[in-house]
């Protein structure tokens, strides 16, 4: 039987929703109907092993699964052999040291003896020792961000996406750690076969990343300004222009990257374009 790679991703979660999507996007289906602990997929050759993203870095490493989706906060913590590929594009937070809103403490040279709650006490030591700060770290497994108001800890080491949740707790942010999202990890040693289908999944990837940055514009102009029009829109090699039935107008149509998006639209109207549409991309292969 020819290999297939085995992935692992969060079986429920932050990470579940955004895992299955970007393996959908990819046009791999799987189907995890029955809570099942594995699934093959139907079209492409992996093997999705559903796991508590903690096990990740290390069923990765002892060669359990060949491949994870993961935060990196958890894989930073966990420091386990393996190999980063890329970035995800989702599960995005940050792991921040944070302080009663009010309260003696006022930065973090202020940690000096104090005790710090959290999650991640291989990452907060390594940052604590870096900075010369001599604190205490209490290790608890959830909820962190009761432990000041219950006299646990003087301050917090945790996630935060929204910032809500130490918003009720009246905490504040004093430094941010670390800024992370869902990456892919890999096995260090894949067989030659396994690394083909990752680089199969990878070129997938790609494709799908390439296509929530950019965005397909078609927009109607008046002849006399199409070369200042095409300067504006690059294109993925030239921008295509057709004919409009209407004497003296052309259609144009191109691609542009989310991050220039508004800018060059604006552009565009000042420069004499009409009617234009942006429509997403599902795949971009360039
Ligand atoms: O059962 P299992 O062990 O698999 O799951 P888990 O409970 O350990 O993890 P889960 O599902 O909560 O989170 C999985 C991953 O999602 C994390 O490792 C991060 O990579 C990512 N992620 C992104 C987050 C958040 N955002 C996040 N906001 N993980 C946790 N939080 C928590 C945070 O700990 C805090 O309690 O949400 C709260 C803060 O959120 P805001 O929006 O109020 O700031
Ligand atoms: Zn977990």
């Amino acid at each position: 039987m020819s290999e297939t790679l085995r992935i692992a991703v969060q079986k429920s979660g932050r990470l579940y929703d955004g895992s299955m999507k970007l393996l959908k996007e990819c046009g791999i289906e799987v189907s995890n109907g029955n809570n099942q602990l594995r699934v093959i997929a139907a079209n492409f050759p992996v093997e999705i092993f559903f796991l508590r993203d903690d096990d990740i870095p290390e069923y990765v490493q002892d060669a359990v699964a060949d491949i994870g989706f993961v935060g990196e906060n958890v894989v930073k913590e966990k420091n386990k052999e393996v190999d980063t590929i890329e970035k995800l594009g989702f599960g995005k937070c940050r792991l921040s040291i944070a302080i009663p809103k009010t309260g003696a403490l006022q930065s973090i040279s202020d940690l000096n003896g104090k005790k710090i709650a959290t999650s991640y006490p291989f990452i907060l030591s390594s940052f604590l020792k870096e900075k010369n700060i001599q604190a205490s770290i209490h290790e608890i497994s959830g909820s962190v961000e009761i432990a000041p108001k219950i006299g646990l800890a003087d301050a917090i080491c945790d996630l935060v996406s929204s910032g809500s949740t130490l918003f009720t707790n009246e905490l504040k942010e004093i430094e941010t750690i670390l800024y992370s999202e869902s990456i892919l990890i890999s096995n260090k040693k894949l067989s030659a076969e396994k690394k083909i289908i990752l680089e199969s999944l990878q070129f997938r990837l790609s494709a799908v990343k390439k296509a929530k940055n950019n965005k397909y514009v078609l927009l109607n102009a008046p002849n006399e300004k199409l070369d200042t029009i095409c300067q504006l829109l690059p294109g993925m090699k030239s921008p295509t222009i057709l004919p409009l039935a209407e004497e003296g107008w052309s259609s144009v149509h191109s691609v542009i990257s989310e991050t220039d998006f508004w800018n060059i639209i604006e552009k565009l109207k000042s420069n004499g374009a009409e009617g234009i549409l942006v429509i997403p991309i599902e795949k971009m292969i360039v």
